[in-house]
């Protein structure tokens, strides 16, 4: 007799009156304090605990769904996420937004004020980890069963600290308060092993022990992820390193050695410490190599774990399972996995490959090849000695293929091999991503072309039909109905129903409007609400937004380049009727990038000046809100009319700044680069700014003698711009930016400078003719329906991942 039968845990209820009662329920036992004695940070961790209550009753739903299915899962590998604050989102999800927002009158605070204690887990630096975060919530959306694997970082992304010196950091100690959020899964952990050696198994030529030299653990958590208009909800996983009970070391301390006596356990803890702030260039070394094979170690032990809760032996393994890699950093799992079955559950070499190699998927995320992983073959050897024997022999099998396929070229061979030659041997975690991976994809289709035309042209040679496509997208609930509820509820009434919301592409309804002169000035009218509550200058100013990572080639220094060309011609003509703008500027640089950061002093040196300039001030304003995160881009976002898409076309591989703001209303004003082409395919040619030279143009530049200083003696506004930063009228900062675009000028700014400012005076006179500009707005929203991350995966479930969605039934 099944002794549960009939009995289940109280469900949260639905009604106003039973949310209150378990607020105040949780308030007491949960927290443990009194409506009378309770603070803000009471009432948020209470409300948090409510909401995630009904989110959990769905997750049960859902874990008890899959189980009776035994379906096949994705498992997302990712060493970001950036999954912003929760508390909104949760209360959107599970429709309690209007529950909560009186319950909580009843303990004295407004939701608003909870809102603001909210945290935010800031686990990635920039586009990849938003991007994880994005496909989570919509494989939730879709009802697809999965699991997004990650670290649980103690320090997330650092806090920036703007002055007119340029950034400091700060450490972002995001869960200092505790984080009501997530759920602790310590019978989950698992052991990881570094270092030590390995030692051949009598009668198996291919198996080997590996004895490891240092012994981690590997401690669980994990926060829920909800699906919009669905009963689904799945979890994100996040793992966090604990020394073993071993680890600690009394004797020692007995002795009043007390470092010491916690030198072990800190060394372990060490590997979950802090996420590595550089986005594209590898710092940190070992540690980092560290971090990377203990998410995976860990991570595909429980994968592992959970394939055997309903499946037995391997035949299904790969057929129940796919493993999507987000970039390289979670590479190293191809040789995991064959570690695992070889050496642990004794399967053949063959059968093992067959199976690792259907497992997994490969995301490629980047066509800059100093952000191509790669590590050295000593390092690899002293962490991982198994790994490199393993990656040894993969190489051989796979080099022995090249040699059939194209005989006697020794050329190819060497270029492809996953271990590159030369004074330092180096492991290339991008060629063992696409040898050991069924499926490689790019990010926008012009990446995806240029990955297979360039970065990784042997391997598309070779495996053709391996090579794939999948555009971004982003989450339209986290970036529209929750960064922009006034457009929201707009476009709602316009179409008739919230439907969108899950269902990008019914944005295409609002072109019918578009020529509604009342809808115009609607729409008008939340822009300018919208940069009221931002409060980043004159709402009435046309707002120029620049919003991501600091790198060269993304270009601040190109805006910055037209920023002093708007000063001098109001210098020069202060009555003029200048179009009023407020440029802001917002984002991150890499703290060991000097270049970055000099740009971003350079910033705050100008940004000053004009402020401070009673000719210019009127017209133009400079403005860098410090520490650019999920929660400021929601802010920014919505009040933004011009977006900044200005990369040198063929760095960025996609860009997802560029979808909010157009799905915003921005109208963009770039290059033919990433994504920023099929915006402007979908939105028109007429409602996008395009200037500056094409992929093909910019590659083909340096090696035909690009010089700087030609562009610099033609052109008289670019010369003087650049005189004024010589002269160091803007700081040291400015002179070592022009000295860096007048020496080699890598990302071609100056080539594009012309190109660029005289796009910029179009800007302005569209600017000028207030409906039109409203009209172009409505058309950016109308169609980037297609820029929906639910989008996205699908076309992920439908082509690389071959996964069906599982629904959850509702609760009776
Ligand atoms: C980070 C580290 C290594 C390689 C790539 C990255 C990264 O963040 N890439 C960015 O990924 C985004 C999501 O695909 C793209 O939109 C950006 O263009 C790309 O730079």
């Amino acid at each position: 007799m099944d002794l549960r039968q009939g009995i289940g845990p109280r469900r949260p209820g639905k009604t106003a009156d039973e949310f209150q009662q378990d607020l105040l329920s949780n308030l007491f036992y949960r927290r443990g304090t009194t409506v009378e004695s309770a603070s803000a940070r009471d009432a948020y961790e209470t409300l948090s605990l409510t909401v995630r209550d009904r989110l959990a009753e769905r997750r049960s739903r859902t874990a008890a769904a899959h189980f009776a299915t035994n379906p096949r899962w994705v498992y997302y590998l990712s060493a970001e996420y950036l999954l912003g604050a929760q508390l909104e989102q949760n209360l959107l999800y599970s429709d309690t937004g209007g529950l909560a927002a009186e319950a909580v009158k009843t303990l004295g605070f407004s939701l608003e004020e909870l809102e603001d204690l909210d945290i935010e887990p800031g686990l990635g630096n920039g586009g990849l980890g938003r991007l994880a975060a994005c496909l989570v919530d919509s494989m939730a959306t879709r009802d697809i069963p999965a699991v997004g694997y990650g670290i649980r970082y103690d320090f997330g992304i650092f806090h920036q600290i703007i002055t007119e010196q340029g950034q400091t950091e700060r450490p972002d100690d995001w869960a200092f308060h505790g984080n009501p959020w997530e759920f602790p899964a310590p019978d989950d952990r698992q052991t990881v092993g570094f270092y030590g050696r390995t030692e051949p198994i009598p009668g198996s030529p291919t198996r080997k022990r590996w004895m490891p030299g240092e012994i981690v653990l590997g401690e669980p958590s994990h926060m829920l992820v909800p699906g919009y208009g669905t009963e689904t909800v799945n979890i994100v996983r996040l793992w966090r390193a604990r020394g073993s009970e071993a680890s600690f070391d009394l004797s020692r301390f007995s002795a009043g050695q007390y470092a010491e006596a916690v030198q072990e356990a800190v060394r372990a803890e060490n590997i979950s410490k802090v996420l590595y702030p550089d986005d594209s260039t590898e710092l940190g070394r070992e540690l980092r190599l560290k971090q990377q094979y203990f998410l995976v170690s860990c991570s595909l032990r429980d994968i592992i774990r959970r394939f055997r809760l309903r499946n037995e032996g391997w035949a299904e393994f790969a057929d129940k399972t796919v493993i999507q890699l987000n970039d390289t950093h979670p590479t190293i799992a191809i040789a995991e996995l064959m570690r695992l079955l070889v050496d642990e559950y004794e399967v053949e070499w063959d059968e093992a490959w067959s199976i690792t190699r259907r497992t997994f998927a490969y995301t490629c995320h980047t066509l800059l090849p100093e952000a191509l992983e790669t590590w050295p073959v000593h390092m690899f050897e002293r962490l991982l000695p198994r790994h490199l024997e393993i990656i040894y022999l993969i190489n051989m099998f796979f080099l022995r293929e090249v040699e059939a396929r194209f005989p006697g070229d020794h050329d190819r061979v060497r270029r492809m091999s996953i271990i590159a030659e030369g004074p330092e041997r180096r492991v290339r975690m991008a060629h063992l991503a696409v040898v050991g991976t069924e499926a490689v994809n790019g990010v926008a289709e012009l990446h995806s072309k240029l990955l297979r035309e360039t970065v990784l042209n042997d391997f598309a040679e070779l495996w053709p039909a391996k090579f794939q496509n999948v555009t971004n997208g982003v989450s339209p609930r986290r970036f529209v109905k929750i960064a922009n509820p006034r457009l929201a509820d707009l476009i709602t009434e316009g179409l008739g129903s919230a439907a969108w919301l899950g269902d990008l592409e019914q944005l295409a309804g609002l072109e019918a409007l578009a020529g509604d002169a009342s809808f115009l000035e609607r729409w008008r009218a939340i822009k300018r609400a919208n940069k009221v509550d931002l409060a980043a200058g004159d709402p009435d100013a046309l707002t120029d937004v620049m919003i991501k990572r600091f790198h060269e080639y993304k270009r601040q220094q190109l805006k910055l380049l037209h920023v002093i060309a708007m000063y001098h011609r109001i210098r020069a003509d202060p009555s003029a009727d200048w179009v009023p703008r407020t440029v802001l500027f917002a984002g991150k640089a890499a703290p060991a990038y000097h270049a970055a950061k000099e740009i971003i002093r350079l910033i705050a040196t100008i940004a000053a000046r004009i402020a401070a300039d009673p000719v210019v001030s009127p017209h133009l304003r400079v403005v860098f809100p410090e520490n650019y995160n999920v929660t400021l881009a929601e802010r920014i976002i919505p009040a933004a009319d011009l977006s900044e898409q200005i990369s040198l076309a063929g760095k960025e591989a996609s860009g997802t700044g560029n979808m909010k703001l157009a799905l915003n209303g921005a109208i963009t004003i770039g290059t033919l680069d990433g994504a920023n082409i099929e915006i402007r395919a979908r939105v028109g040619a007429d409602n996008f700014f395009l200037f500056g030279m094409d992929a093909y143009q910019a590659a083909g530049a340096h090696q035909q003698g690009y010089s700087p200083w030609a562009y610099y003696e033609a052109d008289g506004e670019l010369r003087a711009a650049l005189d004024t930063l010589r002269a160091g009228t803007f700081g040291e900062a400015g002179q070592r930016v022009a000295d860096s675009l007048l020496g080699r000028d890598e990302y071609l700014t100056l080539a594009d400078f012309r190109s660029y400012v005289e796009t910029q005076d179009e800007v302005d006179q569209v600017w000028r003719d207030p409906l039109r500009w409203a009209h172009m707005s409505v058309l950016n929203t109308a169609h980037s329906g297609f820029f929906s991350s639910d989008r996205t995966v699908a076309d992920y479930a439908a082509r690389i991942w071959r996964v069906a969605p599982v629904p959850v039934p509702k609760a009776d």
